[in-house]
Parts: structure tokens; C-alpha cells; sequence
């Protein structure tokens, strides 16, 4: 054990042997990791931790998805998992029931929901997984923050009858913040080992056929320094069908499809890459032989304007493209 180790990375220590969960596990070895001092001293520990969390971690990946008591995790489906959080009362079930069309308790009481609910919202020609989760406040059960952990976007949502709109998004912060979750606008850190986990978010407001933004501007204008807002009322509908493709686009992914020489390409069934993500990366998806024996690339796009323009191996593809491979 290498002198001069700091305080903090012993309290880390403390916790990872006191954890009961997983995931508590894998967040104290995480931050143990990312206290370590690094000099040739600390190489070996660091190592023998790195070789711990991985395991922890597979483990984790491994574990049974589906029944038993496991509600931790929830199996990603479709496009993207997106999880819905915020105070009691918001409008959080409305608003998830408008986009899944999955029943779940609505009730003008706080707490009313409280286990997860999990529903698909349709998207032109894709699935995206929503989850309703219990309020987020103090409290709340720590498989709540395991679930929001694993999730590809956070929506806050929050009430425009709120007299402490800024108070309620600090509050969520902070409480994300406690769990090590950050929201980030975009971005996020992807190393799956930092202390750190960074998750894109936006806050949503809804019921704004109570009362109109435009009267409480200048506390949007301080959360929008934070995250991208945007305003709905899920009772009324109002916004709803933007919302949609704002939820797709905020999950920065994009659609690709695939077509054979003399075949048109099968519009139905996408493949979901990153935005930022190259030719290389669907031939990888599609087939490794295919990135092996790739010889060229033909680029169409859907609306007819270019018509197998060749491109290169590292081009990046935009949402809806269509892409031949020659091989
Ligand atoms: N006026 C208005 N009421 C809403 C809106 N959305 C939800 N509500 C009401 O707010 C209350 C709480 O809704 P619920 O979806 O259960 O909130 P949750 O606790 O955040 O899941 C219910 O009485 C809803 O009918 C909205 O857009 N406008
Ligand atoms: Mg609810």
C-alpha cells in the first residue's frame, strides 16, 4: 500500500466495502480510481482496481434483466432509453401516457407513481423506450438513480404553476449531482470508468395552458444557460408532436439504411448510430466481413438528390442517409 494516499480515497474505500448493491460497488471503485494519485508508486493498485471494476461491471451487464426483483436496470429497446424525472406532481405520467399510449397512474396527488413504467414512443419509422419514474426528491430510492444511470437522455420535467422553477431544477441537480449524474446540454464524457457519470439532459415545462412562458422569462432564461427547455402541456397536447422529434433529436442519434447494388434500400428498418459516426462504423454494424472487404461506398439519400455519389470510408453520415457498400 503506497504512502501518501488521500484522505477521501479511504472514504471511497469504506463505502465500496460497505456497499450492498452493485452498482454502489462500481461507483466507489470508480471514485477510488479517480483519486488515486498517479505515479509509478500507485501503478500496480491502479491496475489491480481497473481489473475489479471491469469485472464488477460485466457482472452487472451479465445479470438477469428481466423479473426477479432486479429493477435496477431496464433492458435498452428500440432507439434510445429516455427517463422522465422531476417533483411530485408535474405532469410526468400525462406526459409519458401522451407519448406511449401505456397506461400508468395519474392522480392529482403526489407519489402516485410508484414503480417504473416502461412504454414505446413511436417515431416516423423507430421506437424510442420512455420510462416514468417516481418523483425525484428527497428520499427517493436509490434504484431510481441505478436506472436514470444507464439512460441515453434525462428529460426534468417540471410545472409552469411552480412558483420555484429554478429551485426545482437546482434541487434535481443536486440530487443527481449527489449520485454522481451530471446533465450536460451535450457531449457527454463517455469513459466508462469516470466517477463522473455525464447524461445529456433537457427540462421540459409543462402545463403551459396554465400559465404562459412569456410570464416567467427571466427564470427560463437562467435555465436555459443549463439545458435546452422546452414547453408543453401534456394535458392539452399542446407541443406534443414536436416534442417527439425534439426527444429524437436531443438523443443525437441518427438513421442509416443499407442498399444492395440494383436493390432500392429498405427504408423500414434503420440502423441507430451516434451522431458523428462514419462508414466505417455501419459496415461494422452490418457485417465485420464487410469493413474487411470494403472497396467503396456509394452515398443516395432518400429524397432522390444524390444518386450514388462515391465517399469516403471516414464521411460522416447525417440522419436518413442511404448507403451502398461495394465489396
Ligand atoms: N392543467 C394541466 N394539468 C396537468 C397537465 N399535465 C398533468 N396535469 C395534471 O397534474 C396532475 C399530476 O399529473 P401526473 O401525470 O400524475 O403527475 P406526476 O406526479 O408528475 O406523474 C394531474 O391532476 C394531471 O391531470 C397539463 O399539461 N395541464
Ligand atoms: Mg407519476
Amino acid at each position: 500500500m503506497p504512502a501518501n494516499l488521500p484522505p477521501q480515497y479511504f472514504e471511497a474505500e469504506k463505502r465500496y466495502r460497505e456497499a450492498k448493491t452493485l452498482e454502489d460497488k462500481i461507483q466507489a471503485l470508480k471514485e477510488m480510481l479517480a483519486i488515486l494519485p498517479k505515479h509509478k508508486g500507485t501503478d500496480k493498485m491502479k491496475a489491480d482496481l481497473r481489473r475489479k471494476l471491469s469485472q464488477l461491471m460485466e457482472e452487472a451487464e451479465k445479470r438477469p434483466k428481466k423479473g426477479g426483483r432486479s429493477i435496477d436496470y431496464i433492458k435498452k429497446e428500440g432507439a434510445g432509453q429516455v427517463v422522465i424525472i422531476g417533483p411530485p406532481n408535474t405532469g410526468k405520467s400525462t406526459f409519458f401516457k401522451l407519448l406511449t399510449n401505456v397506461d400508468t397512474l395519474i392522480a392529482d396527488y403526489p407519489f402516485s407513481t410508484i414503480n417504473p413504467t416502461v412504454g414505446m414512443m413511436p417515431y416516423e419509422n423507430i421506437q424510442i423506450q420512455l420510462i416514468d419514474l417516481p418523483p425525484l426528491w428527497e428520499n427517493t430510492e436509490s434504484w431510481i438513480y441505478n436506472i436514470i444511470r444507464y439512460s441515453d437522455l434525462i428529460i426534468v420535467l417540471l410545472d409552469m404553476e411552480s412558483l420555484s422553477l429554478i429551485d426545482d431544477f437546482l434541487k434535481i441537480k443536486d440530487l443527481l449531482g449527489n449520485k454522481k449524474i451530471r446533465l450536460v446540454k451535450e457531449n457527454p464524457d463517455k469513459d466508462p470508468y469516470a466517477p463522473i457519470k455525464e447524461i445529456r439532459g433537457i427540462v421540459v415545462i409543462n402545463k403551459i395552458d396554465l400559465i404562459n412562458p412569456l410570464e416567467m422569462k427571466e427564470e427560463i432564461d437562467i435555465l436555459r444557460e443549463e439545458l435546452n427547455v422546452y414547453f408543453v402541456s401534456a394535458k392539452e397536447g399542446i407541443n406534443m408532436e414536436e416534442m417527439k422529434r425534439n426527444i429524437f433529436h436531443e438523443l443525437s442519434i441518427v438513421r442509416v439504411y443499407t442498399k444492395k447494388p440494383g436493390f432500392p434500400p429498405d427504408l423500414e428498418r434503420p440502423y441507430i448510430l451516434q451522431r458523428g459516426s462514419t462508414v466505417v462504423d455501419v459496415a461494422e454494424l452490418v457485417h465485420k466481413d464487410i469493413v474487411k472487404n470494403l472497396k467503396y461506398t456509394k452515398l443516395y439519400t432518400k429524397d432522390g438528390r444524390i444518386k450514388g455519389l462515391p465517399i469516403e470510408k471516414n464521411y460522416e453520415i447525417k440522419d436518413e442517409e442511404i448507403l451502398e457498400f461495394h465489396i
